[in-house]
């Protein structure tokens, strides 16, 4: 019999310089070794498009990356946000909108849980470590390998996080300068970096699988049940 595997849209990177598309390989690989198939979704799409996307695939991974323009939550820019693109802020957007219309399994890593904050009308802080006071403890850029994690989150019980690690307290790791300040209303958070950045966020009315991670599970996979199962229970649900 032939199996078909649940096909995973991620959102591509955008070379701003060059203009040109591009994917981390990490990606394609924890979606891979979890059970999807992954594919590449082009940089521009039309709303037909787009709507068409949105029915056809399996399940939405809203992949990392630089910063999201700050006139999409309201702000004038700050000298210490980083680079933007327009184009990939406006497919992610719209992408964003139509597969919470057609009910599909999202999952979003980095600069993902800000596309789904931003989304959903929240906001972020533009740049941590300026916008903290200096003595903030913890690196959320972190100084070593991604594939050691570098903080630990508390996880809400009863949430899909927890579900899905079946702990109250994970290690990950960081390497964002931004990150949610003002929760979007639909949104609640259910992962916490120390002194209470959020970290994770869950839409508990979506049908199915909604999820948010600020931190990289796509380099933790291998050596982390819990890594491995953000990936796997998303995929278990684009399955079905
Ligand atoms: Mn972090």
């Amino acid at each position: 019999m032939l199996t078909s595997k649940p096909l995973i849209a991620l959102t591509p990177y955008h070379n701003t310089e060059r203009d040109e598309p591009y994917m981390r390989p990490a990606y394609l690989n924890a979606v891979r070794a979890c059970g999807g198939t992954p594919i590449i979704l082009p940089p521009e799409l039309d709303i037909e498009e787009t709507e068409r996307f949105a029915a056809m695939f399996d399940g939405f991974l809203f992949t990392g990356g630089p910063d999201l323009h700050p006139f999409l939550f309201g702000e004038e820019t700050q000298r210490h946000c980083g680079n933007v693109s327009p184009k990939r802020d406006h497919l992610e957007l719209t992408l964003l909108k139509l597969v919470i219309k057609a009910q599909k399994p999202v999952l979003g890593i980095c600069r993902g849980i800000q596309v789904l904050n931003i989304g959903l009308g929240g906001d972020i802080y533009q740049d941590l470590p300026s916008q903290f006071a200096e003595d903030f403890p913890v690196a959320h850029v972190q100084p070593f390998s991604y594939e050691i994690p570098s903080h630990t989150v508390t996880v809400a019980p009863g949430s899909l996080l927890a579900q899905i690690t079946q702990n109250h307290t994970i290690q990950v790791n960081s390497m964002h300068h931004q990150a949610i300040r003002r929760l979007a209303p639909c949104l609640t958070a259910t992962g916490h970096a120390p002194h209470n950045l959020i970290e994770c966020v869950e839409m508990p009315e979506y049908p199915t699988f909604f999820l948010g991670v600020q931190w990289h599970p796509e380099y933790l996979w291998k050596q982390d049940k819990a890594a491995e199962r953000i990936f796997s229970e998303f995929i278990k649900a684009a399955a079905r």
